[in-house]
């Protein structure tokens, strides 16, 4: 079939945005998550951070984009530092690369009034401690991103001083920042609410760019698709954080309501191909960007390895839809404000079915045109089912 200008033309573009589309993978992703109500366990649910190594590889040899494994340190390196060299062994064994470090300051009993904010100095020493450890780990594997989520807030008016904690946060990321290697970056995740319900200590995009900013230049802001108020505008944030040179990154995830961690795409794909579309337009426009894609999920009730290949594949398609903007002619269309016109380029980018290219760009590449049916041939979830299923049992109630 001999192709169009145009059409080689976008068939060109559509594989180079391929070939540079990375997305890095949560190993908490493919471990038994639940929500407060409960836990259904999965038989073939990873535990051990070499089971999770060996899901990310099989993602990997399915789908060629997931080279990097996003570590929780409390959760995968329960004993920091000295788990490295384990680390490096299963880098090595499975070919997957660590990727961002995630400190965790949530889980334990004496973040109760929080932890780099905690009106206790020793707690937040402490707190501090683990987030300076989490720079060592990175600089250990060779991580650039040590990922700071945060749960710190307060559930009651009158109880916390905001602004002593803002001073106390602002200290605590100053020197964290200083600590970080050359090729480093701190990235500051925001959430609205939940664990806290009254206020939380980096709520939005504007607080954990003021922290970003404050801490030093190798600070940049994470933005977790989940983390956002209803009817909230979060591709005119990424737009914000595009045109300030303070994008760090990305955990996605879809949702119905608040911070659900649902699949990538199954309740809202407009909204990731809306967000696509402002990161296309600012390299477009030559602005150099440096952004992490990362998934950030808990798979309660989808298969997780066959969720994981899922929402890889759907980024891709939503990306490659975004890719397909004649950019040049919205421009001009958005200059003249002719609105139906813009809309219907823009939005017919997106109903355009672009499997077909991105079946042929696996192929031309060497994997499976199809992961989903592809994992489901290669009898792998059947396996760790198998092999892993006396240690997956149910666990205790939640009350
Ligand atoms: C908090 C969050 C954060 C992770 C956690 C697993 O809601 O998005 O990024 O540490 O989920
Ligand atoms: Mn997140």
């Amino acid at each position: 079939m001999v192709m169009s200008h145009t059409d080689y033309a976008i068939h060109e573009r559509a594989f180079k945005a391929l070939d540079s589309f990375l997305i890095e993978i949560p190993s908490w992703g493919f471990a038994n998550t639940g929500t407060r109500f409960g836990k259904f366990v999965q038989a073939a649910a990873a535990s051990t951070i070499e089971e999770k190594f060996a899901d990310a590889a099989e993602v990997n040899r399915l789908t060629g984009v997931t080279p990097r494994l996003a570590l929780h340190v409390l959760w995968d390196l329960p004993n920091g530092l000295k788990d490295v060299s384990a680390v490096r062994e299963l880098e090595r064994r499975y070919g997957i690369r660590s990727g961002s470090i995630n400190p965790n300051l949530f889980q334990d009993q004496e973040y109760k009034f929080g932890s780099l904010c905690n009106p206790d100095a020793a707690i937040r020493e402490r707190a501090l401690a683990h987030v300076l450890d989490c720079v060592e780990i990175g600089k250990a594997l060779g991580s650039r991103d040590v990922s700071l989520w945060m749960a710190d807030g307060s559930n009651y008016p009158g109880t916390q001083s905001m602004r002593k904690r803002i001073a106390w946060l602002e200290q605590a990321l100053r020197e964290m920042h200083d600590r970080l290697a050359p090729n480093q970056r701190l990235l500051v995740e925001y959430k609205p609410f939940e664990p806290a319900f009254y206020h939380t200590d980096i709520a939005d995009w504007g607080m954990a760019n003021h922290f970003a900013r404050h801490a030093g230049p190798q600070a940049f802001v994470l933005v977790d698709t989940g983390h956002h108020y209803q009817g909230q505008n979060i591709e005119q944030i990424v737009a914000w954080l595009l045109h300030s040179g303070m994008l760090g990154g990305f955990h996605f995830n879809d949702r119905r309501y608040a911070d659900d961690d649902l699949t990538l795409g199954s309740i809202d794909p407009y909204q990731i191909f809306r967000i696509f579309h402002e990161i296309h337009c600012a390299q477009y426009e030559g602005l150099k960007l440096d952004i992490a894609y990362m998934i950030d999920q808990s798979h309660n009730l989808k298969g997780k390895v066959e969720a994981m290949v899922q929402t890889v594949v759907t980024a891709q398609e939503l990306y490659l839809k975004a890719v397909l903007v004649d950019r040049e002619r919205l421009a001009q269309l958005q200059q003249s404000c002719s609105l139906v016109a813009a809309e219907e380029l823009y939005r017919g980018a997106f109903w355009t079915d672009v499997r077909p290219l991105a079946r042929e760009w696996r192929e031309a590449r060497g994997l499976p045109a199809d992961p989903l049916a592809a994992l489901a041939e290669s009898g792998y979830v059947e396996r760790i089912a198998r092999e892993r299923e006396k240690r997956n049992t149910a666990v205790s109630s939640y009350a």
